[in-house]
């Protein structure tokens, strides 16, 4: 049998489902897929080394086996913070307004993909299988492939991919896509982004690209495809009933004291669209004063990307709306606005989110957003809350008995809010009732089978890697 190799930027060592902490959308997906699969997670290890040595640091918790290596500091400010998180990542979820473009950033970008396919290469077997994920490691697959490697390879990016219009801005973009054609699968969460790629190498490339989504390029074909992730619907929905989410559920509900509670529960970054959740809020509490001291909006946001200044921004953006809402809709007992920023272990966020009557999942612009499906699993059926969602979530195309909205009309959402806290009962069930179907059906589970079968079988017909797995 075929091993799978698991490679992305950073390795998250499994933690168990109480432990503290925040573990972002990839790691919970990833560990769940690895401890079914014989296998080994490749990445950073988040560790800076004076200078790079390429050693490997193997370990094995919980069922998963990780293979780490250190970077050095101008590999962390070239290729982490800079390509990665101030070009491509602000690019694509369309801020070509903060996306920075420097020469440092894309040789740096270079430099670290060659150290990852030097530092993996030993590790990997004729037949494994070879799953690269995301933004940070587009050109390691034609790495690879200059070194000999000839197993089958995939890409699975999680960010949206922007409309060709939007990354022709990007300087060297048709040697990053080109790149990209080493891969013999690449999934997209959303046929919208697929779409965009596909255009992209139609207007572009001048590709042709088949019914079955099959591409020839140089005498290999490649497959793209939309593979919408999703969450462990088995491990969530398990943690949202134990009795660690039982206490948060009622300590969050005593502490409010009668109020409805909205919740938000994102990582603070600007696409997630937090300054304008904030705000629609503050126009929901101005435009309805009879129903303002009846709800609180919780907003959990542990911070990321310290580093990077865009980050630094919009926290103290926050900081300061915040600040400025709840100066002007408190008064002595009650704060509208609780605003905090740190990771909660994920069972006590399940009880957080099965207090909430309403889930704000407002985000600008969201390759797919697991909070939205969190959300909906941790709902009582027989008296769920009501899930508001940004259109422009990947999401939002497999969820639309949400309350679709758009994060950028303040007017629009607040109504929304108002319309989801007076929802009757038989129709918060009713939209729950389906939206916990494509949750649990369309799994996380789900979503690794998919992509490996792609992998693993030959969607466009014959090419190197059948030979290797026979
Ligand atoms: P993210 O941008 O990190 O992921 P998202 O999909 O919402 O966004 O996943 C965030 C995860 O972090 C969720 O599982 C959430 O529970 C967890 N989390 C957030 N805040 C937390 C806190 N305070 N405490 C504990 N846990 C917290 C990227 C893409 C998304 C895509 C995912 C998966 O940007 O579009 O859905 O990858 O592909």
């Amino acid at each position: 049998m075929s091993r799978l190799i698991v490679i992305s930027n950073r390795v998250s060592v499994p933690k168990a489902a109480g432990a503290a902490g925040a573990q972002g959308g990839l790691a919970v997906a990833l560990n769940s897929a690895l401890r079914e699969n014989r296998g080994i997670w490749f990445g950073w290890s988040g560790q800076e080394t004076e200078e790079f040595t390429g050693h490997l640091d193997m370990q094995r918790n919980d069922g998963v086996t990780t293979a780490t290596i250190d970077l050095e500091p101008q590999d962390i400010e070239e290729y982490y913070n800079g390509y990665a998180n101030r070009t491509l990542w602000p690019l694509f979820h369309y801020r070509i307004d903060l996306t920075e473009y420097d020469r440092n950033f894309g040789e740096g970008y270079e430099r670290v993909n060659r150290r990852f396919a030097d530092s993996v290469r030993p590790l990997i077997d004729q037949d494994d299988l070879v799953w690269v994920h995301d933004y940070h490691l587009l050109p390691l697959g034609s790495m690879l492939r200059t070194q000999g490697m000839k197993n089958r390879m995939g890409l699975f990016l999680h960010t949206p991919w922007p409309p060709t219009r939007l990354l022709v801005s990007l300087p060297f973009h048709e040697r990053l896509v080109e790149s990209m054609l080493a891969y013999d699968v690449i999934g997209f969460q959303t046929e919208e982004w697929l779409g965009s790629f596909l255009h992209y190498l139609e207007k572009e490339m001048g590709l042709e690209i088949g019914a079955d989504g099959c591409v020839e390029y140089q005498g290999r074909r490649i497959v793209a495809r939309a593979f919408p992730i999703g969450i462990d619907f088995a491990e969530f929905t398990e943690g949202a009933n134990s009795p660690e989410a039982a206490e948060a559920h009622d300590k969050l509900k005593a502490s409010v004291r009668g109020r409805k509670i909205l919740i938000g529960v994102d990582r603070l970054d600007y696409s997630k669209g937090l300054g304008e959740r904030f705000e629609s809020f503050s126009r929901f509490l101005a435009d309805n004063p009879e129903e303002a001291s009846k709800a609180v909006l919780l907003q959990i946001a542990p911070p990321s990307r310290g580093d990077v200044a865009s980050y630094q921004q919009i926290r103290e953006d926050l900081e300061r709306k915040t600040g400025h809402i709840n100066g002007a809709h408190a008064d002595v007992a009650f704060v509208p606005i609780r605003y905090v920023n740190r990771g909660y272990p994920r069972r006590q966020l399940a009880g957080f989110y099965r207090a909430a009557e309403v889930g704000l999942v407002t985000p600008l612009r969201d390759g797919m957003n697991l909070v939205a499906k969190e959300y909906v699993a941790a709902q009582k059926p027989d008296n769920p809350g009501v899930l508001i969602l940004s259109q422009f979530a990947g999401a939002a195309l497999q969820m639309e008995d949400a309350l679709l909205v758009n994060p950028h009309s303040l007017e629009h959402v607040s109504e929304t809010i108002k319309l989801a806290l007076n929802m009757p009962i038989a129709e918060r069930r009713a939209r729950h009732e389906k939206l916990l179907a494509s949750v649990r059906d369309e799994d996380v589970v789900h979503w690794r089978e998919q992509f490996v079968k792609a992998l693993f079988g030959s969607p466009c017909g014959t090419d190197h890697g059948e030979d290797a797995l026979a």
